[in-house]
């Protein structure tokens, strides 16, 4: 897909607003600071991101006082969401993220500033996103709110995936990898592989420890968060980032809370990510590694839809054994049960599916990214 023109530097730039509410953990703040730092970054526009909770967004970003109510970072305009908000008009286009409430006064503004307004909605990969990408719905004031759904298919709005993080995914290696690991004090060793985990609680946590600690040799990654709980309760030792702690063949190492671009480089660094959520679940398809996926429970369990629908695609081509072995682990993953049964099978396929990892990715950005997409999408309904 071809990019629009460069922007013009005497032409003063089009300005977005992107309007993000953090319902809990990261992925709300973390999916649109990417977004908002790709589109200043890459497509010059004057992006001002209104945020709820700055303090989520100063977690993954170094440099963001939570403190400031209005900053600039990375080419971004970040405002915190208060009461007051939403007085000034909006830009030329506003993203309202995962259908927030946008606040009333700046509602009441819609019908005469008539920005092109998108709600961009939650990660699937199921099917009937493809017939609701981009249709509008009809709101208050004969204004029209657009759903934009990111996803997997060419109908889809796409994934979010920077220019830099091609590019540097590109140049990391083994020699990166282990100069990473050094850097933040973690030797590594010939033989071992690697396991980094992003995990929500996980009941069958300690099964699947047991048997990596039986078994070949692993080092397993952890940067800091809710599931040290569980690790320290499986060590006998509290755990903090820093922490070492070793049982048979498996090593455990703690690190902090990375910023997002160094936990990218995490991703790239090991033979089987563990993530969750939507942000770390794009950014492990990104790192060309297998992956693992735990999927942000929703009610009458209706993330497994969400897995099914994503594990369909995923695997689609693959052997049909290395298919089996990988669904069975991440639906065991995702029930919390038969973990320790599902592994040696799937610790085998592991070299099969980093192979068809590349190509995954590929094929995944061969209609361009999200943000590619997104540009598109407003100026054809700008003019
Ligand atoms: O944190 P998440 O579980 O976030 C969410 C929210 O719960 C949200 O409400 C829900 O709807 C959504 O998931 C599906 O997982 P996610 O999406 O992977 O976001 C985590 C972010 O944190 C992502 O941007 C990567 C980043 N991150 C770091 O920057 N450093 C780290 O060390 C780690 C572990 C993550």
């Amino acid at each position: 897909m071809s990019r629009p023109p460069a922007p013009c530097h005497t032409a003063p730039a089009q300005r977005w607003d992107l309007w993000c509410r953090v319902v809990d953990n990261y992925g709300d703040a973390g999916v649109c600071w990417r977004l908002a730092r790709q589109l200043a970054a890459e497509y010059g526009l004057a992006v001002q991101l209104w945020i709820d909770r700055p303090e989520a967004l100063a977690r993954l970003q170094p440099g963001i006082d939570p403190a400031r109510p209005r900053q600039h970072c990375a080419g971004v305009d970040i405002l915190r969401w208060d009461a007051d908000s939403g007085a000034s008009p909006p830009g030329a286009v506003l993203i309202e993220a995962f259908a927030c409430e946008l606040p009333v006064a700046l509602r009441a503004q819609l019908a005469v500033t008539r920005p092109l307004w998108i709600n961009l909605e939650y990660l699937s990969a199921e099917d009937w996103i493809d017939g609701c990408h981009g249709l509008p719905s009809p709101q208050a004031g004969g204004v029209a709110k657009y759903f934009y759904f990111p996803g997997f298919t060419p109908a889809s709005g796409g994934l979010i995936c920077e220019a830099t993080c091609r590019s540097a995914r590109a140049a990391w290696d083994e020699t990166a990898a282990r100069g990473w690991l050094a850097a933040h004090g973690i030797d590594a060793r010939g033989g071992e592989r690697r396991l980094s985990l992003f995990a929500y609680e996980q009941a069958a946590l300690g099964e699947w420890l047991e048997q990596l600690a039986s078994g070949e040799p692993w080092l397993l990654l952890v940067p800091e968060g809710r599931i040290l709980e569980a690790l320290g309760a499986w060590a006998g030792q509290p755990l903090a980032a820093g922490s070492r702690y070793a049982r048979g063949a498996l090593r455990l190492a703690v690190l902090p809370f990375l910023d997002q671009d160094d936990y990218d480089r995490l991703l790239w660094s090991c033979t089987l990510n563990a993530v969750r959520g939507e942000d770390s679940f794009v950014r492990a398809q990104w790192a060309r590694r297998p992956l693992l996926w735990q999927a942000y429970r929703q009610a009458q369990d209706a993330h497994f839809d969400k897995l099914d629908a994503w594990l369909q695609r995923w695997l689609a081509g693959l052997d049909a054994g290395v298919a089996d072995a990988t669904r069975r682990f991440q639906l065991a993953w995702n029930r919390e049960r038969d973990v320790a049964a599902a592994w040696p099978e799937f610790a085998a396929v592991l070299p099969a599916l980093e192979q068809h990892a590349a190509g995954w990715a590929e094929q995944l950005l061969h209609d361009g990214d999200l943000a590619a997409k997104l540009v598109q999408f407003t100026a054809s309904r700008l003019g």
